[in-house]
């Protein structure tokens, strides 16, 4: 449900970056000889050509498109190329491109607070570079005006005439402008500068809009590609949402959209004009209603998240048609393999960016057989996640089986006997969410236990404990369906089998006790610190239960006292642990940092003892935002885009 926030001012200067055609560029990089040639990347499944996924501007000349499969893109274009996606455990393996879009997010990220839309978007908050440069370098003072800004498409009642570039020159250097108008030519300056440097460290090309929001941002970035950009001054915003249909507007092209264009006759956004927000509010309630209000006047105070690193880790795989999975062994196969990618790329977020997953959702599509009621969802189901890969596929195997349990519903009767008969999976998909920083240690213990531990397996057990279970079950499957349950190689003991499907939101103590004792080793921090032996004995459990302490506690419904959504300064806090942080940990800790005996850190592992000074040095200041540099340091000289 869209949010209705005020606009916060209407001198931010915000932009939306969108690769172009991506995985196609992703693979013309691959491979160079495809660049400016008809190409499109279509998906692992190769039936009548498999569907295309990513089009080329050059193949779009000829009328191919998206939702073509590759047979149809050949009769249109019989020369286009074709190029499949890469494959790894039978299925669509992304990180080709996951990492491309990070190459250019580490450089958008240069100039502003920048967040990752989706895999090849993100927007920047330019506000405070746009506020430096007008002040020490305005662009009425530029001696040059880059080519690349010259070609900027600036919306307005003027813009044909501003298609000459001595136009575009004018408004960006006049300088009776106004104050945001002036502050937006500026953030239009810096964005042409950060896509020429994407040009230029990775070949990408990209397109941009530049406005003061980020809805007008978003809307802009398409409306002139490839590898252009378009600018939104204020006064353009009536005029730009007059004529755009309402379809065209995120949140609106589904249901709320149909009951605005069937219920009110509204077919653009400038329609939305004539209603008072009274109506609105009465029809679509005050929060949607506010919302309409207010995006027909072009305000939207939605803030640039600071987050560059992805919410969440999520594998899947359709199964269409005959393609369908019907018994339990079959999912169980899939799901391992999924479970298996999403532990991998847990584990590398959790090496490279110290951070923690906590929920674990399974989400499926389905349908049974002999059954009038097809229509009926897939319950998703959720569960604290466990690192470890086993973990990982156990609990997903238990959230399929009480999920198809309810999916089942009255047939259950009938299929508990046979829990093999009667459905079909047609998708299935394993994801991580709530997403937080790692307590420090934790990446230092997992590689300590993975050195003095003689199998990866009993560590991956110890470092379940570390990483808490907090985060609570959704309601889930009843426990009548046991047999379906049996189906999964490993059995739970009762205790853990209560727990999974009686919707426990934290872990049962006892049980953890019980499994903190088979603790092996001087593995925790805790217990260096309290002895100067690498040895664990009085505190193994004691070490185990207050690092899970430590770790902050997600949102919640059992936590409402938290709002749902992160302000930047919380996000900041979480992503890098700020002194206040260390200190509330340190309490939680029950142990007074300033006590601990420095020649007792000397007899750490090493990488413990990185992490223990860590907490003693008072954090570095960050660094101060760089003064905008000269863009045409950066232009590259006749690059065809
Ligand atoms: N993608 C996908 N399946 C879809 C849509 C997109 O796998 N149904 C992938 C392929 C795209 C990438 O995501 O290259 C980015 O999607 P966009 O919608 O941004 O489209 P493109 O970047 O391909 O083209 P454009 O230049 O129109 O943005």
């Amino acid at each position: 449900m869209p949010v209705a926030r005020p606009e916060l001012s209407d001198a931010r200067v915000i932009a939306h970056v969108d690769m172009d055609c991506f995985y196609v560029q992703v693979e013309q990089r691959k491979q160079p000889e495809l660049r400016g040639l008809p190409t499109a990347v279509v998906q692992y499944n190769s039936w009548k050509g498999g569907g295309l996924i990513a089009v080329s501007y050059e193949a779009r000349k000829y009328g191919v498109k998206r939702s073509m499969r590759g047979d149809e893109a050949k009769e249109v274009c019989p020369q286009i190329h074709l190029v499949q996606v890469p494959v790894a455990r039978g299925k669509a393996d992304l990180n080709l491109y996951r990492n491309a879009g990070s190459e250019v997010v580490s450089i958008l990220a240069r100039k502003g607070r920048c967040e990752r839309a989706s895999i090849d978007e993100v927007y920047l908050d330019l506000t405070d570079a746009a506020k430096t440069m007008l002040s020490e370098n305005p662009p009425e003072m530029l001696e040059a005006v880059d080519d690349e800004v010259l070609k900027s498409h600036v919306l307005g009642p003027d813009e044909d005439e501003r298609k000459e570039v001595e136009n575009v020159r004018e408004w960006f250097c006049r300088s009776s402008a106004e104050h945001r108008d002036k502050l937006l030519a500026c953030g239009a300056i810096i964005v042409a500068d950060l896509r020429m440097q994407v040009l230029k460290e990775t070949q990408f090309t990209c397109s941009a809009g530049i406005a003061h929001n980020k809805m007008l941002a978003k809307l802009a970035s398409g409306m002139n590609k490839p590898a252009q950009q378009t600018v939104v001054p204020f006064s353009s915003v009536e005029g730009l949402l007059a004529s755009l249909p309402i379809k065209k507007m995120k949140q609106l092209g589904g249901k709320l959209g149909n009951s605005l264009q069937s219920d009110l006759g509204v077919n653009t956004v400038g329609d939305l004009l004539q209603f008072p927000v009274e109506k609105l509010q009465e029809r679509y309630g005050i929060n949607t209603g506010t919302w309409l209000w207010n995006i027909a006047r072009g305000i939207s105070g939605d803030e640039v998240e600071g987050r560059i690193l992805p919410k969440s880790h999520g594998c899947g795989k359709n199964f269409p048609g005959p393609q369908a999975l019907r018994k339990i062994t079959s999912v169980q196969r899939w799901l391992n393999d999924l479970c298996e990618e999403l532990s991998e790329r847990l584990q590398s977020d959790l090496d490279q960016n110290k951070r923690v997953a906590h929920t674990l959702t399974l989400h499926a599509r389905a349908y049974k057989s002999n059954d009038s009621d097809s229509q009926r969802k897939f319950p998703s189901k959720s569960c604290p996640l466990r690192y470890g890969t086993a973990k990982i596929q156990e609990d997903a195997l238990k959230l399929f089986n009480s999920a198809l349990c309810d999916f089942l519903g009255s047939h259950r009767g009938e299929t508990q006997g046979n829990p093999n008969s009667g459905w079909g999976v047609t998708a299935l998909s394993v994801s991580a969410s709530k997403i937080l920083a790692a307590p420090p240690g934790t990446a230092s213990i997992l590689r300590f236990f993975h050195s003095c531990e003689p199998s990866s397996s009993s560590s991956e057990q110890n470092f379940s404990e570390i990483i808490p279970d907090s985060v609570p079950l959704s309601p889930s499957g009843s426990l009548s369906c046991s047999e379906l349950n049996q189906a999964g190689p490993q059995k739970r003991s009762s205790a853990e089998e209560t727990q999974i499907n009686c919707g426990s939101s934290t872990l049962n103590r006892d049980d953890q006790k019980r499994k903190s004792s088979n603790y092996k080793g001087g593995c925790s921090i805790l217990g260096y610190l309290q002895g100067s032996k690498p040895s664990c004995s009085s505190s193994k459990y004691e070490g185990a239960e207050i690092a899970q302490e430590a770790l902050p506690v997600p949102p919640s419904e059992h936590n409402p006292g938290r709002p749902l959504k992160r302000s930047p300064e919380e996000e900041n806090r979480v992503s890098q642990p700020s002194l206040d942080h260390n200190l509330q940990r340190r309490e939680m800790w029950t142990y007074k940092v300033d006590e601990i005996d420095p020649s007792v850190i000397d007899e750490l592992p090493p990488e413990i003892q990185e992490e223990v000074r860590g907490w003693l040095r008072p954090p570095k200041r960050a660094n101060p935002v760089k003064r905008g540099s000269s863009i045409t340091n950066y232009y590259l000289p006749s690059r065809k885009m």
